[in-house]
């Protein structure tokens, strides 16, 4: 059906939204543009997003919506936006999009803190054995206090490698400090001496070099071809074996069966893993292990963090309404 006018008298723009958003953040956009929901929240099957992209104006995919160029060479030419819902942009084709001239925006900052939150809570949860102690609880095999039951590791004084200084790295080492470890940090570009010296992080040029010397390893950086299997196998066995590996980034930044052999071999410690390779589909060798601790992508998952997730999307799509740059346009390169 054709756009309805709006009160100003210009058409709303036909909104295509790929999965079902918080009730208030639906009824916020329905407001403001002529929205089309997906009523069933399963991931649009591919001819069924080409059919949407060809449809609508604007699109709002999440990080399930894999948007390759075939995809965007049969887009219609109705369509001029692709307002991510989510900071991470790796499922969609940017340069593509930006040769049929489609602009693509994200939601960066708005899943900074609760991501750093959930990373501490991984770091935590592994080094302290809280799945173990659980579990026991759970059981009803706790049998009361020993000295020697469930001992972990304390957190202070440790080395922490964060790979990846950017919003959710630096939001990290700013909670590590205050736990005691020590922050090392690798990154494409070095921090300014100042924010460096307020994060009380050290800088290491070689990833090679971080790796050997620290005692936990926080990924933070986002998938790219230049991060695919950036921890592969070379690289883990560069870490100590009693090295706790951590990701809230992207699965793809690991080599997962180089991991899962390394954790059934001894080789490391533990790892805390929210994100995976193959999304939704684990290595079923890897839930087996008692040594890692998993979660199902919730690092961004918040009441608030959504809710904020949800403005950034509309703040994009208005502000290109209004014939205007979006202001958290995603370009070829930037990540
Ligand atoms: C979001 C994420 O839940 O923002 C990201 O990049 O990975 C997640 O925290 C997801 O993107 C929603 O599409």
């Amino acid at each position: 059906p054709p756009s309805s006018p709006s009160d100003s008298g210009r058409p709303r723009p036909v909104v295509q939204v790929t999965r079902r958003l918080p009730e208030a953040i639906e009824a916020r956009m329905a407001e403001l543009f002529d929205c089309r929901f997906n009523e069933s929240d399963t991931r649009l099957a591919r001819e069924e997003m080409v059919a949407a992209m060809q449809s609508c104006e604007i699109l709002v995919p999440t990080l399930t919506d894999r948007i390759d160029a075939t995809m965007l060479a049969q887009a219609g030419p109705r369509l001029k936006l692709i307002a991510n819902f989510g900071a991470g942009i790796d499922h969609l084709d940017i340069a593509s999009a930006r040769q049929r001239g489609i602009l693509v925006s994200n939601t960066p900052g708005v899943v900074t803190e609760d991501t750093a939150d959930m990373t501490m809570a991984l770091i935590l949860a592994v080094t302290r054995r809280l799945p173990e102690g659980m579990a026991q609880m759970q059981a009803g095999n706790w049998h009361g206090w020993a000295p020697t039951a469930n001992l972990g590791g304390r957190l202070a004084g440790r080395r922490l490698g964060i790979l990846g200084m950017g919003r959710i790295g630096q939001a990290v080492a700013r909670r590590a400090a205050a736990f005691g470890l020590q922050v090392h940090y690798h990154n494409r570009r070095r921090l300014r001496p100042e924010t460096e010296a307020a994060l009380q992080a050290t800088w290491s040029e070689s990833l090679d070099r971080m790796l050997a010397r620290v005692d936990i390893v926080s990924v933070n950086a986002p998938h790219t071809p230049a991060t695919f299997h950036l921890l592969n196998a070379r690289r883990l066995k560069l870490l100590k074996p009693t090295a706790v590996v951590v990701n809230t980034s992207r699965g793809e930044v690991i080599d997962e069966n180089a991991l899962t052999r390394m954790l059934r071999a001894g080789e490391i410690a533990g790892a805390g893993l929210d994100v995976f390779e193959h999304g939704h589909e684990i290595n079923p060798r890897l839930r087996a292990l008692p040594n890692v601790v998993l979660l199902p992508h919730m690092g961004s998952a918040t009441v608030e963090g959504r809710a904020e997730m949800g403005e950034r999307v509309i703040v994009n799509i208005k502000t290109f309404v209004d014939g205007h740059r979006p202001p958290d346009l995603v370009v070829p390169g930037m990540f």
